[in-house]
């Protein structure tokens, strides 16, 4: 999101009267939710649930099952606590939406992920820019009750403090973006070999079919370096994913000591969303159909 809009975002939550404080954490309000924002999340949780049957990773099947989310109504974040919190030590807290990078990687390393509180509305179920509610607690919640993922993301948070007061943050964006958003899974038995996991896949009808199923994307071999040099789409469908092993790898990736590693790919070139290196291990080869030429971030 522009820093305008954030902004125009922001004056809307103060006028509506939520009362932010300075870790950008609010109270959720239960009572703004109307008729529209249950149907919303009604129709997204029927219709993910639905698509997601043998295209998501077990892990995820099993945690949206263990944290139990409601298939009719707003989760009230508390509920998801009483669920979450036990398991792993982690717990959301809601926001008004994006938060500042700095304030977004404190939570973290805190074991509290932040969650935004509006849901979309009826005419964005297929896509909007920035992460709503039912993004932030259906995409990402299920795999922080998983020990091993909510232990790489509590890594995650704590390396990207660091690499932010270092003015590495833009490697360690990457390596969110295709593990937690984009990532997808080795799985012999379906389609490309892969299951879906990240987030962004997850909560999204068109992404979930694409990064799997569709001929036009990349799907190489996750490796940290690798990922961590590689530019990303935020407004179209990614032209690669990385693809792990299986999370033992992602805990692996946690216990890296990521300072020689900053100072080491400083100065490194990035690579193009869409670039195969020969060193790339690569599952498939994207056909590229429908890329468009600039773009990456
Ligand atoms: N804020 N609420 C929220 N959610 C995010 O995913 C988020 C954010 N602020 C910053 C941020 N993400 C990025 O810096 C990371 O994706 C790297
Ligand atoms: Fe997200």
């Amino acid at each position: 999101m522009s820093a305008s809009a954030n902004t125009a975002r922001l004056k809307e939550q103060f006028d509506a009267g939520l009362e932010t404080r300075a870790d950008f954490t609010i109270d959720q309000p239960l009572e703004r939710y109307g008729a529209v924002d249950h149907a919303v999340w009604q129709q997204l949780y029927a219709r993910q649930t639905a698509l997601l049957e043998g295209r998501v990773c077990d892990e995820f099947l099993a945690g949206l099952e263990r944290i139990g989310m409601p298939a009719t109504h707003v989760p009230s974040f508390d509920d998801i606590n009483a669920k979450l919190t036990p398991a792993t030590g982690w717990r959301i807290v809601a926001v008004p939406g994006l938060v500042p990078d700095q304030v977004f990687f404190e939570h973290l390393a805190n074991r509290r992920f932040p969650v935004t509180w509006w849901m979309r509305r009826p005419d964005q179920l297929d896509y909007l820019q920035e992460p709503d509610c039912f993004h932030d607690l259906f995409g990402h919640v299920p795999l922080l009750i998983q020990p091993i993922f909510a232990d790489y993301m509590h890594a995650y948070g704590r390396a990207a403090l660091a690499a932010n007061d270092a003015g590495a943050l833009p490697l360690l964006a990457r390596l969110y973006w295709y593990t937690v958003e984009f990532g997808l899974i080795r799985d012999a038995a379906s389609p490309n070999g892969v299951k879906i996991y990240g987030a962004g896949i997850v909560s999204s009808k068109g992404e979930t079919l694409y990064s799997q199923q569709s001929a036009a994307p990349n799907r190489l071999g996750f490796e940290l370096e690798r990922v961590m040099r590689t530019r990303y789409r935020i407004d179209t469908f990614q032209k690669s994913y990385f693809v792990i092993d299986d999370f033992e790898q992602l805990f692996g990736v946690a216990q890296t000591d990521f300072a020689p590693l900053l100072t080491k790919l400083a100065k490194a070139p990035a690579f193009a969303a869409g670039d195969v290196l020969d060193s790339d291990r690569v599952i498939t080869r994207g056909s590229r159909e429908g890329w468009q030429d600039d773009g990456d971030v």
